[in-house]
């Protein structure tokens, strides 16, 4: 892999703090600069705002000190996702030892999931606030994506702002990376938040509408830890959707009616609630959907703007977006540069701790949508395991604003795997988001509205609504079953047969397993 990626004849013209021009170097020479065992504090969110030389050259000089025979691993904080540039290559190269908090990346997984990396999947909300109490230890790097530095030594975001401030601020030593390929005109569409404090100091977050500016629009870094400066000119990831099927159509049919059910019965307003929308190719769909809807004046507030809210802002359904970071596919990407004028009226991306924080989703009321892998029958979720022991992703923000939105919805097509898994099972393998939490599941077959049920009412409109319809008799036979036999009738489980669904029933009667053994 090459790491031959800083020109180093960008000029420095985006390094307009004359005091700090003496620190640009190459990604090679910055990288050599971090100390094996280190903790170091990327940037990046979902693809956006990573650096992308510093952790290739970085991968290059571990790869060497492997051949070498010398051991040489760093600990990986992040906002959320990278890409295969910083997680991609820093896994190939067997350089993670822990990881945190939020990844999807092939290869990462791949070592997380054989157990060579030590990943602590976690809310993403929470991340900044234990960096600040010290739940990780020390900080020893923060290496930061930025547009461009201000004269007074003030930064300025890129396309992610995620946890930078919070890295800028406790790490011992920051290299930064000024990325070309970020444009300019991004300056003024961040909103950067310096009120935060650990307890007893906390002070309410002053927002009381999604649009609301509270904080500043630049970074502040100390100029006497920056070691280094690296001028890149690389884009983001670039996430491409697929066109919305019948399926993801269909699931945002059922979310859409029983929307405007809700606002029918005044339990929303006409413009609904700020929307959170989670990742994917169904949280895509959904949007997609609400472009075609009569729904106006709509907000979000969100942690990551996909292709979808874009168009949403351009077609004015949505009057205004506020996320901590862009993730747009090539596309999306070209007309956004093409309006930015347009849309830095609409946008403001903000630290993931204010995006995710449970207080202002609370007070906002957010109607949060978020993907999964399965729900039970009883409306536990699981987001993140495949056969409750392999990491997919991660739970990301979907904790965040499930537990604390006025309304969430868990939505997946009825099966995987070509049809080959249901993706409603009687418990799930693992569970993100409790019975305590969930309100509403959606699949292709329908929606089942689970606000004021009983396990056992929540069972039988799961099972009826939301399984598909091949499985729907084992899942009805297992319920059955389990009222007829559970030791306890409040949530009737044949423990037994949980988890290797459904015995005797399943070799008599059930055309394919509601779980493949070796789905992976
Ligand atoms: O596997 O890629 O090998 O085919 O899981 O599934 O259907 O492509 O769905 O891309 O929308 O992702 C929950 C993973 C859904 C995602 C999840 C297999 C399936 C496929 C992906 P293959 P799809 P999507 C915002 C909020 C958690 C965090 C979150 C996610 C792969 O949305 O990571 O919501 N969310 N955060 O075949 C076995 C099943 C399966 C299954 C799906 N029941 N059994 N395999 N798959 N269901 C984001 C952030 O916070 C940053």
């Amino acid at each position: 892999m090459t790491t031959k990626l800083t020109t180093g004849a960008l000029g420095g013209e985006r390094i307009r703090a004359a005091h700090l021009r003496g620190r640009i170097t190459t990604a090679e020479h910055a990288a050599s600069l971090i100390a094996p065992g280190s903790n170091i504090g990327m940037s990046g969110f979902t693809g956006s705002g990573h650096p992308k030389a510093v952790p290739l050259a970085l991968a290059d000089i571990i790869n060497a000190r492997h051949a070498a025979g010398e051991a040489f691993k760093v600990n990986i904080w992040s906002g959320a996702s990278t890409a295969p540039e910083l997680d991609g290559a820093l896994a190939k190269a067997d350089a993670i030892d822990v990881r945190l908090p939020y990844q999807s990346d092939p290869a990462a997984r791949q070592r997380i999931n054989s157990g060579a990396i030590n990943y602590i999947d976690m809310h993403l909300s929470h991340v900044a606030q234990h960096a600040w109490f010290g739940f990780f230890g020390k900080l020893h790097y923060a290496v930061i994506e930025v547009t461009g530095i201000r004269e007074d030594g003030s930064l300025i975001p890129s396309t992610a702002v995620g946890n930078n401030k919070t890295w800028l601020d406790v790490a011992d030593k920051v290299i930064l990376e000024v990325n070309h390929a970020q444009d300019l005109r991004l300056e003024g569409m961040h909103d950067i938040y310096y009120g935060t404090a650990i307890p007893p100091q906390r002070k309410p977050i002053p927002m009381t509408a999604p649009h609301d500016r509270i904080g500043q629009p630049h970074l502040r870094c100390d100029p006497g830890k920056i070691i280094a400066i690296v001028e890149t000119n690389l884009p983001d990831r670039h996430t491409e959707f697929a066109a919305p099927d019948a399926t993801s159509r269909a699931i945002a049919g059922h979310m859409l009616e029983f929307l405007a059910h809700e606002v029918k019965l005044g339990r929303l307003p006409d413009n609904l609630l700020p929307l959170q929308s989670g990742v994917g190719n169904v949280a895509n769909a959904v949007m997609a959907e609400l472009e075609n809807s009569k729904l106006h004046n709509l907000t979000a507030y969100t942690e990551v703007l996909q292709d979808g809210m874009l168009r949403l802002l351009k077609s004015g359904h949505l009057l205004s977006a506020s996320a901590s970071a862009i993730s747009l596919s090539e596309e999306a990407l070209a007309d956004f540069l093409a309006d930015m004028d347009f849309y830095r009226q609409r946008i403001i991306l903000r630290p993931q701790e204010i995006s995710n924080h449970p207080e202002v989703v609370r007070r906002l009321g957010l109607i949060a949508m978020n993907s999964m892998i399965e729900a039970d029958i009883y409306g536990n979720v699981n987001s993140t395991h495949i056969n409750g022991t392999s990491i997919m992703n991660g739970i990301g923000g979907s904790g965040d604003f499930a537990r604390n939105a006025y309304l969430n919805f868990f939505m997946t097509p009825s099966t995987a795997k070509a049809g080959s898994i249901s993706c409603i099972v009687p418990m799930v393998s693992h569970v993100d988001h409790t019975e305590h939490d969930v309100q509403v599941i959606v699949t292709e077959h329908g929606l089942a509205d689970l606000r004021g049920l009983s396990p056992k009412q929540r069972a039988a409109i799961i099972i009826r609504n939301c399984a598909h319809p091949k499985f729907r008799p084992a899942l009805q036979d297992y319920f059955a079953r389990a009222l007829r036999t559970s030791p306890g009738k409040h949530t009737p489980h044949l423990m037994d047969e949980a988890f290797s669904f459904m015995g005797d029933w399943q070799a008599q009667h059930a055309p394919v397993p509601l779980r493949r053994p070796d789905a992976a």
